[in-house]
């Protein structure tokens, strides 16, 4: 799918891709058509719009110009040919997926994934698709796990919440060694200015719109990016029949405005949060730290390989584990205890009890995520600010795994 729209560089196309105001009264921001219906000048072309045989925009659920341009522009940065909003991320994953599965399908996914598409996949399994979880970072066992049912590949790169990777263009190779495998991406950690799947060999692009590429964290919103091909189907049967999680047109504008400015925000949570990584790093009270930008990182390679900058997001687990982490979190005073990421604020949050409560304690342990484990979500603040929070944060941390150590030293001699 390489260099379908070449003219322009990323954030000249965030800003400018699609839109003309010459075309529109002079107005600089594209208007936002409030309309959930749309005429038909005579009868004959309406019977022709719902046969697909006309077409032009006659109900939102189905198209609408404000949602289409907001489209165009985000297959435009992801370099893919189509892309379909949704009114939220589940909403793009789910359509998706009742788009290109049907039962007695194979779909494997990638070990890790946000608690609800956990969930979903579950789902799923109850309507006789086979969910298979593999370790893709294991190609021998992808290749294992392939057969002739086999229909997706579905994976997140880095994966929420343990930033686990997934070697894009290897996987892609593998699954199209095989008529019929779709592999699908989900780039909410990244954006397409950090990583472009679509470019390494992936079939379709998800994204929660709710986070970095909306950026404000004022809407809920999903899309998902690939060929025309596929986007016609997700549309016609995942958006308009199977979820009707269409995105309203007043959110494709905050979306479109939050795209503007993409590329300048996403260089600031890369730089800030890899501060905040290397200080909590290098902190006493630290058990460890997962950051794509820190050399201990296990995949660093890879990260440098097929993601421009490491991102926004850090994984970490104190000393003492969640009583520990938990005493963290509240004594934050900057960065606000939520679920969500990708906001200007700055986000900490406890996967275990919130947002990968959808999985059972066994199956956190065997997916990698640890009862202890925090994840930051780091914001547009000014770093020195971010880092007083962590650190003032940490010292009361410090002095409470400190203390039972002193006492226990006490009680051996
Ligand atoms: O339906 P949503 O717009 O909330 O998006 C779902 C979704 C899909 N993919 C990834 C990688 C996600 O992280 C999400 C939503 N995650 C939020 C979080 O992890 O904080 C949801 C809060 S419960």
């Amino acid at each position: 799918m390489n260099n379908k729209h070449p003219a322009f560089g990323f954030s000249t196309r965030a800003i400018h891709h699609g839109y003309d105001p010459k075309d529109h009264h002079g107005a600089l921001v594209p208007p936002i058509y409030l309309s959930a219906t749309f005429a038909f000048p005579t009868a004959e072309y309406g019977a022709a719009c719902f046969a697909g045989e006309a077409s032009g925009h006659f109900y939102t659920r189905i198209s609408n110009p404000t949602l289409a341009l907001l489209e165009s522009r985000m297959a435009a940065l992801e370099n893919g040919e189509a892309a379909v909003a949704f009114s939220s991320g589940m909403g793009a994953i789910a359509a998706t997926f009742w788009t290109l599965l049907r039962p007695g399908d194979e779909v494997i996914v990638s070990q890790t994934l946000y608690g609800c598409t956990f969930a979903l996949l579950h789902g799923i399994g109850e309507f006789g698709i086979k969910v298979r979880h593999v370790d893709l970072t294991d190609l021998a066992a992808l290749q294992a796990a392939l057969c002739p049912a086999t229909r997706m590949i579905y994976c997140e790169t880095p994966a929420n919440p343990t930033l686990r990777l997934v070697d894009i263009a290897a996987v892609a190779r593998l699954a199209h060694q095989q008529p019929n495998v779709t592999v699908v991406v989900d780039n909410t950690y990244c954006t397409p200015y950090l990583q472009r799947p679509l470019e390494l060999g992936a079939d379709v692009v998800v994204h929660s719109a709710t986070k970095y590429l909306s950026g404000h964290g004022d809407i809920t919103a999903g899309i998902a990016v690939s060929s025309h091909a596929i986007a016609k189907r997700i549309r016609l049967q995942g958006l308009k029949d199977l979820t009707g999680a269409v995105m309203s047109p007043q959110d494709a504008a905050l979306l479109m405005r939050g795209l503007k400015t993409l590329a300048l925000r996403m260089d600031r949570h890369c730089s800030n949060a890899q501060a905040v990584a290397e200080a909590l790093q290098a902190h006493p009270a630290v058990q460890w730290v997962t950051y794509p930008g820190l050399a201990s990182f296990p995949q660093y390679e890879l990260a440098a390989r097929q993601m421009k900058q490491s991102g926004g997001m850090i994984a970490f687990e104190l000393k003492g584990g969640i009583d520990t982490g938990r005493r963290f979190m509240n004594a934050l005073k900057l960065f606000t205890r939520a679920v969500s990421l990708g906001d200007a604020e700055s986000l900490a949050q406890h996967p275990a009890s919130m947002t990968h409560s959808t999985y059972t304690p066994e199956e956190r342990a065997q997916h990698g995520i640890s009862e202890g484990l925090v994840r930051l979500s780091v914001g547009l603040e000014d770093v020195a600010d971010l880092l007083a929070d962590v650190q003032q944060a940490l010292g009361k941390c410090a002095r409470a795994v400190a203390r039972p150590t002193l006492l226990a030293a006490h009680a051996g001699k």
